[in-house]
């Protein structure tokens, strides 16, 4: 048995901002007390994977290994581990749940107070690293779970029980982005059945949302995107061009509507081919478009952390909206998961449709061309 002992494996290392990461030796330390050592099966390239690879100023550290959606097997566990143990199939997930703290026993919040989250480069409790290359050198963690290596170290705190059962390509979708998307119409927005939703930007997470809100019983769900590849991924018919009116002022707009009901979007607007610059401006406002009195707006997946949102007041306290922030979709990692898992084995909630590629561990670059192209919703790294 390796427990115990570091193992040697192959990891994709980011060495510097944006440049290709490179598959290299490391050794990975033994769990600690409260940690989980995982051979990981299938890990996935999320958006934050990206922004934090090519971010060159701090918190930005390297070299890093990345990647924080992804399944795995337990290969060993440190003490004081309980809830696992080897050979068990888990997902790593970045928001910790400790399980113990004021936050993690109320339903209210999935903000653990114990644990807080933070884009931290090391393990979550003694700000250690349990990687080094073959150099001896220190590899910094990312988002607490490192998965771009054949073996990482990730604390029980971010780790959720999985059934073996689901398809690996399939389980790893549920550790970070589409458990966000769906998690935010559930859990965040509570949509309710016969609503309207409105989406701005339909990457994997916006037609995440589509698919929480399709669950929820949502009656329109409109996608609003720039990009024309993006329609194609979720909608297949053109019918016609048309003047609508929305929030008051009149678009001429690009209407697509479903007929394969894919991700559950049943209106396209493609802001772009608007007929002035309105619907840009509504995208910035969201919240204009949601109902007055009680409509509700939800931020989520925030790629530049110093964007701002200004608001009028009156569109905000006068008018009985609200605006809503959503951290990993409101879902509880240790106790939400299992439903969205139970909704995926009933067929009701749709992971196929997001996987568009897979590749190798040795094409892990790959994946990131694809992002970068805007040609990929998930793909799937094959360690
Ligand atoms: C992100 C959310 C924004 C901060 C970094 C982590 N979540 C996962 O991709
Ligand atoms: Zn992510």
């Amino acid at each position: 048995s390796t427990a115990g002992k570091p193992i040697r494996c192959r990891a994709a290392i980011a060495r510097k901002a944006g440049e290709p990461l490179v598959i290299e030796e490391v050794i990975v330390a033994p769990p600690k007390p409260r940690e989980v050592r995982i051979r990981i099966i299938c890990t996935s390239l999320c958006q934050s994977d990206v922004t934090f690879w090519k971010l060159e100023v701090p918190p930005a550290v390297f070299p890093r290994i990345f990647g924080h959606e992804a399944v795995g097997v337990v290969e060993s566990v440190g003490e004081g581990v309980h809830e696992v143990v080897e050979g068990d199939t888990v997902i790593p997930i970045f928001l910790p749940d400790c399980g113990d703290c004021i936050d993690c026993l109320s339903d209210r919040s999935n903000l653990c107070t114990k644990l807080p989250f933070s884009v931290s480069p090391w393990m979550h409790r003694d700000e250690t690293s349990r990687f080094t290359d073959s150099n001896g050198e220190t590899l910094y963690h990312f988002l607490f779970i490192s998965s771009f290596s054949e073996y990482t170290v990730v604390d029980i705190a971010h780790i959720t029980k999985i059934d073996p059962a689901i398809p690996p390509n399939r389980a790893c979708l549920l550790s970070c982005g589409i458990s966000t998307g769906v998690g935010a119409a559930w859990k965040t927005a509570k949509v309710e059945a016969g609503s309207t939703v409105a989406i701005f930007g339909l990457g994997a997470i916006g037609l995440a949302v589509a698919e929480g809100a399709r669950l929820c019983g949502a009656k329109r769900i409109i996608g609003i995107d720039v990009n024309p590849d993006k329609f194609e991924l979720g909608l297949s018919k053109r019918l016609e061009l048309r003047t609508i009116l929305l929030s008051g002022v009149s678009f001429t707009l690009v209407f697509l509507f479903l007929t394969g009901k894919k991700f559950g979007v049943t209106d396209f607007v493609n802001s772009r081919n608007c007929g002035d610059k309105s619907v840009s401006q509504a995208e910035v406002r969201t919240i204009a478009s949601s109902a007055l009195g009680w409509g509700k707006t939800v931020v989520l997946g925030v790629d530049h952390p110093e964007a701002m949102v200004s608001l009028s007041s009156f569109e905000v306290l006068h008018s009985g909206k609200s605006l809503m922030g959503s951290f990993f979709g409101g879902l509880k990692p240790k106790s939400d998961i299992k439903v969205l898992e139970k909704r995926y084995k009933d067929k009701e909630l749709q992971l196929d449709e997001f996987v568009t590629h897979e590749v190798e561990f040795d094409d892990i670059n790959k994946a990131f061309e694809l992002h970068r192209e805007g040609k990929s919703l998930r793909c799937v790294i094959w360690m």
